[in-house]
């Protein structure tokens, strides 16, 4: 501001005129508003909102307008635009939409492309074993791998859109995963044909998906509009669009949704106001009366329902205060949410439909990585924490924390097996152990042993394979690699180049549920 005045007085000292700032919104319309939408919402560039864009530091952002985008069809203007230029243009994507247009069911369904009929299959078009496949979503160049938990070699590689987050969503088969990205598609991929099936943008800016118990139905929640959305899953075709607000109208951004196959239902955290919402994916589903549901709570199936019942029908739990992120108990009939201010984790009953404890977890609980496993004839469960360096043990049921292991650094994901006698953290919020992966023994709670994968670069996101034979850890990189370690002796088997490999999903866990793997 101060430089920008000081050009202006020397100009008109010299008399000269003052060099204009460059004019963001004329130069984005000239240069990137054929691919990312003149109203900055994406076309076959991804969104240019702040929403949108809260992984990527502006530097970064400056580099790839001056240089482009490796493996896309981002070209670089360095050769067309100055410094200033860039940088004003970086301004501008960061600075929020002044107008948030709808994205209702028209827009949706207009978005929405089915690339090919998946054909009738009893097994997949190659020779792997279908159920011990993993999912590798490789955010560095915006790709996918589908890999062969056998022999651990990669089947194929193909581009998935931008910014893929959260986890891949199976069928109950195992046969179709579905990927959400941070601007709101939805992919439906097929795993056994290798083939994109189709695509569809059902949000602005969208947090995460999830499956039905049936696979039929498919839940996107969406921090932009303020919608949680139910698409067919054979097509993606809208089914339902919910316009998520409190029963006084004020509407909330949703936190995630997940299935319960328990209850047969989707259950979503509402980010801005303080309701639990319950969504039936049974059809049968009889009718819901005000906070309680049905037959679990007789006596109470008073005055007129809240929602006739039936395929998405309703409920709504009131809560003392929103949540974040959540985790669901084995039973899936508690679960325990993060508490916006990151201190506590509030423990809601499904059945009763109320919040039923608190536990005080300090340090921001990162509970959608919690997993559980048995200790001392109980069922505990351990969550990571954001902000400190320690894990946390709960005892379920009693909801005690019954240990407080002590990490070398705040970290994000945990990972276990039924099979293995560890539990897997990360360090990766810390800047000095981010290249560390702590296992746990699940037995002493210690930590047992301190891998190393790559030093110096961030290690990241253990998942197993389908026997618990292989742990497979992320070197964050993006000339990164997944590091395969034989789980019981630890030594390492396999290095596997890979650009930036964020999650990676076996299909066997995911569709089992297994209880040291996320939901
Ligand atoms: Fe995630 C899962 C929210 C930042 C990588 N992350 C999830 C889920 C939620 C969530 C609600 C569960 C979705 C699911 O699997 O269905 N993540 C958030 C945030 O609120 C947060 C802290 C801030 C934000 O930017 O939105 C956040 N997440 C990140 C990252 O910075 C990570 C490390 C890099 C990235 O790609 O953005 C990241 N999140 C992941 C991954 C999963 C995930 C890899 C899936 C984990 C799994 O094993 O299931």
């Amino acid at each position: 501001m101060l430089a920008r005045a000081i050009a202006f007085g020397l100009a008109l000292i010299a008399g000269l005129p003052a060099a204009a700032a460059p004019d963001a919104p004329r130069l984005y319309r000239e240069h990137c508003a054929q691919c990312h939408g003149e109203d900055r919402l994406g076309a076959t560039g991804p969104a240019l909102i702040p929403e949108a864009l809260v992984r990527v530091r502006k530097e970064q952002a400056a580099s790839v307008v001056a240089t482009g985008r490796e493996a896309t069809q981002m070209p670089g203007f360095k050769d067309r635009l100055g410094e200033a230029e860039i940088a004003a243009l970086v301004g501008y994507v960061y600075s929020p939409l002044a107008h948030v247009p709808s994205w209702g069911e028209k827009e949706i369904e207009a978005s929405r492309v089915v690339l090919a009929r998946p054909p009738a299959l009893d097994r997949p078009t190659f020779a792997a074993d279908p159920l011990n496949l993993f999912v590798v979503v490789e955010t560095g160049d915006h790709h996918a791998t589908i890999l062969d938990g056998d022999r651990l070699e990669p089947i194929t590689r193909f581009p998935t859109r931008f910014a893929l987050h959260g986890g891949p969503k199976f069928t109950p088969d195992g046969r179709f995963v579905f990927f959400a990205s941070r601007d709101g598609w939805v992919t439906k991929y097929d795993l056994w044909n290798l083939a994109v099936v189709a695509e569809v943008r059902a949000g602005l800016n969208t947090r995460n998906i999830a499956l039905s118990k049936d696979g039929r139905h498919v839940a996107v929640a969406n921090y932009l509009p303020h919608s949680l959305v139910m698409l067919s899953a054979e097509d993606l075709s809208v089914e339902k669009s919910f316009e998520v607000a409190d029963r006084a109208g004020q509407t909330s951004r949703v936190s995630a949704v997940y299935q319960n196959h328990v209850r047969n239902s989707f259950i979503a955290a509402l980010k801005d106001v303080p309701e639990l919402w319950e969504v039936s994916t049974d059809p049968d589903a009889p009718p819901v009366y005000g906070a309680f549901v049905h037959s679990r709570q007789p006596g109470l199936e008073e005055g007129i329902p809240e929602s006739p019942g039936g395929l998405f029908a309703r409920r709504r739990i009131t809560l003392a205060e929103p949540l974040d992120d959540f985790y669901f108990a084995p039973d899936y009939i508690s679960i325990l949410g993060a508490s916006r201010d990151g201190s506590k984790a509030v423990v809601v009953d499904l059945d009763v439909g109320k919040a039923i404890a608190d536990v005080a977890l300090p340090g921001m609980p990162h509970l959608g990585s919690g997993i559980a496993w048995d200790w001392q004839g109980r069922k505990v469960m351990a969550t990571p924490h954001l902000k400190d360096s320690r894990l946390s043990i709960i005892s379920l049921g009693d909801w005690k924390v019954v240990r407080s292991i002590e990490t070398k650094g705040a970290g994000f994901f945990l990972r276990s097996h039924e099979g293995s006698r560890y539990a897997w953290a990360d360090a990766m919020m810390s800047r000095e152990a981010k290249d560390t992966m702590q296992l746990i023994d699940k037995e002493t709670l210690e930590v047992a042993h301190v891998l190393r994968p790559a030093p110096g670069k961030t290690a990241a996101h253990t998942e197993f394979d389908r026997y618990g034979r292989y742990a497979l850890v992320s070197i964050w990189e993006k000339e990164g690699a997944l590091v395969v370690y034989d789980a019981a002796t630890l030594a390492e088997v396999k290095r596997i180049p890979m650009s930036k490999p964020s999650g990676k999903y076996n299909v066997y866990n995911k569709i089992t549920f297994s209880e040291g793997t996320s939901h």
